[in-house]
């Protein structure tokens, strides 16, 4: 593919940061306030604004409810536009409640179940409201212990769940559904992986799609080969992209293993996916800055979709067919060690972009203008503080 292609391609290539990345948030051992760090939703959309003036390519922002939640949801449609970006996919949060104990509309209590989807109701109102287009679920809901509660069951007061809430959807709203092998389940989870919430998709309908977070997998989970599976049955919606080494991480995207993202936009790059596909980042900043490292994250995306339009298709094919094992790997490799910067630097500067938009986050002086306006906010875990009257953690 010439350079110039390349380039179209990606221009064409969206990311939607999440809300809930540019606040503080930390494990369950502490939260270490970061100095400037969003205090409010209002401030989480300044920051994912000011990624998309670095960026030029995330010019929407994902809500969380009730973390982003507000009493004006056309107010908080207007500060996103003024601000420049819109809002993206609407994820309820099944999880954050009391109630939540045994699940959402799994739970063996029909009253929490028709809580559960009330929320689910309220978030699709405020999808509306804000114009977005998404209705991201993922449902923490899973058992302890074997025993505990039967699985069976559970599957189907599921499947009547989603179906009650996929029947209310308008058709301009797509559910996404997104799935995670283990926690805060340890023995048994309700949406575990990519097969059953493709069971799940095929049983509601063409507008719920499966939802690939990258760290909800087993370790050495081929991931890329769940997407092209995906992608060629019509059933790939969205991304959720983050990189792990142990469990669900939420590292900066490609920061473990660049290689293995460069295998997942391939499978993206052959099908041409950028346009129906939703591109989103899920992930959270424990120990570093926020707006850096979302940043990091999505230069980190470019590069790899760059490399991967770089994969001789052709020559890739015919080694293929001529059963030229090495052959066909070393293409990949050709492409995979290609240095794109020059190209992304070309495509930036079209743009009217800093070739480097990290650098550009930080000689701008934005952390130091953020951290004069907004200070240093600590955050007490539940965990860390024994009485958990009054007290939250901002994210996971
Ligand atoms: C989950 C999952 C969801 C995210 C929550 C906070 O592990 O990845 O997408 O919204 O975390
Ligand atoms: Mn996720
Ligand atoms: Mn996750």
């Amino acid at each position: 593919m010439d350079e110039a292609t390349v380039r179209a391609r990606l221009a064409r290539l969206q990311i939607e940061t999440p809300s809930w990345g540019y606040g503080n948030s930390g494990t369950r051992f502490h939260v270490y306030p970061w100095p400037g760090a969003a205090r409010t939703v209002y401030e989480r959309i300044d920051d994912a604004a000011l990624v998309h003036r670095l960026t030029g390519c995330c010019p929407s922002v994902a809500l969380h409810i009730p973390w982003d939640a507000v009493d004006d949801y056309a107010a908080l449609r207007k500060h996103a536009e003024a601000d420049g970006v819109t809002l993206g996919a609407v994820n309820p949060n099944l999880f954050g409640a009391d109630g939540y104990r045994l699940g959402s509309l799994c739970n063996p209590d029909p009253a929490i179940r028709g809580r559960a989807l009330d929320h689910c109701r309220e978030c699709i109102d405020i999808a509306r409201t804000v114009g977005s287009t998404a209705i991201s679920l993922w449902l923490a809901d899973g058992t302890n212990y074997a025993g505990q509660d039967d699985l069976a069951l559970r599957f189907a007061r599921l499947t009547e769940g989603l179906e009650q809430l996929y029947a209310e959807l308008s058709d301009d709203l797509t559910l996404l559904v997104e799935y995670k092998f283990f926690e805060p389940g340890f023995y048994s989870t309700d949406i575990p992986d990519w097969g059953t919430a493709a069971l799940l998709c095929k049983r509601l309908g063409p507008r719920a799609k499966v939802l690939v977070d990258t760290g909800h997998h087993p370790l050495g989970t081929n991931v890329e080969q769940i997407v092209a599976l995906l992608l060629s049955e019509g059933l790939l919606g969205g991304f959720h992209f983050n990189n792990r080494k142990y469990a669900d991480d939420d590292l900066i995207v490609g920061s473990v293993d660049p290689f293995e993202l460069f295998r997942i936009m391939r499978e993206i790059a052959r099908a041409d996916a950028t346009e129906t596909v939703a591109f989103m980042i899920d992930q959270s900043h424990n120990v570093e800055g926020k707006i850096d490292a979302m940043v990091q994250s999505v230069m980190n995306i470019q590069t790899a979709y760059a490399k991967a339009l770089l994969v001789d298709e052709d020559a890739l094919a015919g080694a293929q067919a001529d059963g030229d094992v090495l052959g066909a790997h070393r293409i990949l490799l050709d492409a995979y060690e290609t240095d794109v910067r020059p190209i992304l630097a070309r495509l930036r500067a079209e743009a009217g972009l800093e070739a480097d938009p990290v650098a550009a986050f930080r000689s701008g002086g934005y952390a130091a203008e953020r951290e004069r306006e907004r200070g240093t906010t600590s955050v007490v875990s539940a965990y860390q503080s024994g009485d958990t009257s009054g007290t939250t953690t901002e994210s996971p």
